[in-house]
């Protein structure tokens, strides 16, 4: 029958550890797992035999049909999730973000009808707040309470960034709603005149694109981010993490006990700043996404270590794809080439092929980075990011012995170009389960349009800090995203009794 399966012999994977069991899921949930499980007649059979069974994946980070600088991303919500289901990813993220003139809540309605018949996969929505007003001010609350958002987006750079006193107080709504706070954290004033200075000396090609936007810009404005939200004890996560020197502040900031997660990005982990100094313009605006990759040939691997290190919890993608021709719109000059890379289709074989099959980071490590830190912090866990009973079966059947090579001529990618073209991965997902549904195949993909639902996230009690009640209860305070989410549940026993 299509709605029972088992799944036999595997190893299944979950942040906290492995266990070899039987799965058996009915109606979209996992409804039994152990040995020896007494099944209806009927129901199909996986054998997983040497394979590993991971919660399926979370990208956090798209922006499916994303109008930006000039031009709208090509991945839509049906190609951009069939090709997340298609690498494993059963459930996106999305960022939502106004039109010129837009409301958030008209923009947030907008969203949900494009796209609710469109996904393949599960999907929710990160709602950005490109000004500050008190009408914003008022829709974040009615977004929270209404609507299942738990989650806003602030730039610290393009000409839609807000300024400090505007992030503050951004800050200090999230903290009251009990929202997660993210920024987009470079500093856009020193962008816009190193952009200046740079067309100046006639460097308008992509090379031009680092110059403008170097490591210590991001790190300022992390900083920056931290310092703002410790004032309104606000937990933030700094999206697309990209260098050494911003990550070395999230760490500083974590061991001083700000509420900071870091969000690494695919394309980060496996790709260096040379990519954007080829003499193909093709090939380096291809590249080009903010903030940059590092000419630091140092980085990858430095941001892969952070991960492992829990100084960096999550990989997200920021998949928001430019066709090649799109991309043309800065042959002279660097500032007008659409910000986007790929990565929603790609990102689990290339954390596993960069972090798994490379030694830095174990298999319980990659589902926390790939899938259960990100149903944490966004209050999606245990229905997402985790296989246990009660849980959505949303499950991906992994041979790690396996390889398959990137390419854009057979990835399910609406875009032209693939910025990991003729990577060799291990690890292939062979069978994908979304809803309890097979939607990859024994390698075949029949992904099944407007089968995804938006998952609305509730807000989390608003996080207090009192040194005193939390000293009697004794929770160390180290960051740990785990650990953290045990405080909020003392914070909330405390306030009821
Ligand atoms: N950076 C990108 O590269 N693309 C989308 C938006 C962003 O901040
Ligand atoms: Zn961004
Ligand atoms: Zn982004
Ligand atoms: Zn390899």
């Amino acid at each position: 029958s299509q709605n029972r399966l088992v799944i036999r012999h595997g190893k299944i994977v979950n942040e906290d550890g492995i266990t070899e069991d039987d799965i058996y899921i009915e109606d979209g949930f996992i409804k039994q797992i152990g040995r020896n499980l007494i099944i209806p007649g009927g129901t199909r059979t996986i054998d997983a035999r040497g394979k590993y069974i991971l919660p399926g994946g979370i990208d956090p980070h798209t922006h499916f049909e994303f109008e930006f600088m000039g031009s709208k991303s090509v991945d839509d919500f049906y190609q951009g999730t069939k090709a997340a289901l298609a690498g494993g990813t059963t459930m996106i993220i999305d960022f939502a973000f106004p039109k010129p003139g837009e409301s958030i809540l008209d923009c947030f309605y907008n969203y949900r009808q494009t796209a609710d018949d469109k996904v393949c996969c599960d999907y929710s929505l990160h709602m950005c707040l490109p000004h500050w007003s008190e009408q914003v001010k008022r829709e974040m609350e009615i977004l929270c309470k209404d609507h299942g958002i738990n989650s806003f987006k602030m730039f610290m750079a393009y000409n839609f960034m807000l300024n400090d006193a505007e992030l503050y107080s951004a800050f200090e709504q999230c903290q009251k709603l009990g929202a997660v706070a993210q920024v987009h954290a470079e500093n856009g004033s020193i962008i816009a005149k190193n952009v200046e200075r740079l067309l100046a000396k006639g460097i308008v090609g992509p090379e031009g694109h680092e110059l403008s936007r170097p490591e210590e810009v991001e790190s300022e404005a992390v900083n920056r981010a931290c310092v703002i939200a410790k004032q309104v004890d606000c937990p933030l996560y700094v999206v697309h993490v990209m260098s050494k020197q911003a990550a070395e502040v999230i760490s500083l900031a974590r061991k001083n006990n700000i509420q900071v997660y870091g969000e690494a990005l695919v394309a980060g982990l496996s790709k260096d700043g040379s990519h954007c100094t080829h003499n193909s313009f093709q090939y380096s605006a291809g590249h080009i996404l903010s903030p940059p990759l590092r000419s630091d040939p140092s980085t990858p691997l430095a941001l892969l270590n952070f991960l492992a290190q829990d100084v960096l919890q999550v990989v997200g993608s920021d998949n928001c794809t430019f066709n090649s021709k799109q991309k043309e719109l800065g042959k002279d000059n660097f500032s007008k080439i659409p910000n986007g890379v790929n990565g929603v289709e790609d990102r689990m074989s290339v954390v596993w092929e960069k972090g798994v099959h490379a030694g830095v980071i174990d298999p319980t490590r990659f589902v926390a980075i790939t899938s259960t830190n990100a149903a944490k912090i966004f209050n999606l866990y245990p229905r997402k990011g985790y296989i246990g009973i009660g849980s959505d079966a949303d499950i991906v059947i992994w041979n790690p012995t396996a390889t398959r090579i990137i390419s854009a001529k057979t990835h399910h990618q609406a875009v032209d170009f693939n910025i990991f073209e003729g990577l060799e991965c291990h690890g292939v997902p062979e069978y994908v389960i979304v809803n309890g549904r097979v939607v990859v195949d024994e390698g075949q993909l029949k992904a099944v349009q407007g089968f995804g639902r938006f998952i609305e996230t509730a807000v989390f009690p608003p996080f207090v800090y009192d040194p005193a009640k939390v000293e009697d209860l004794k929770p160390q305070r180290n960051g740990n995203v785990d650990e953290i989410q045990d405080i909020r549940e003392i914070e909330k026993i405390i306030s009821e009794d």
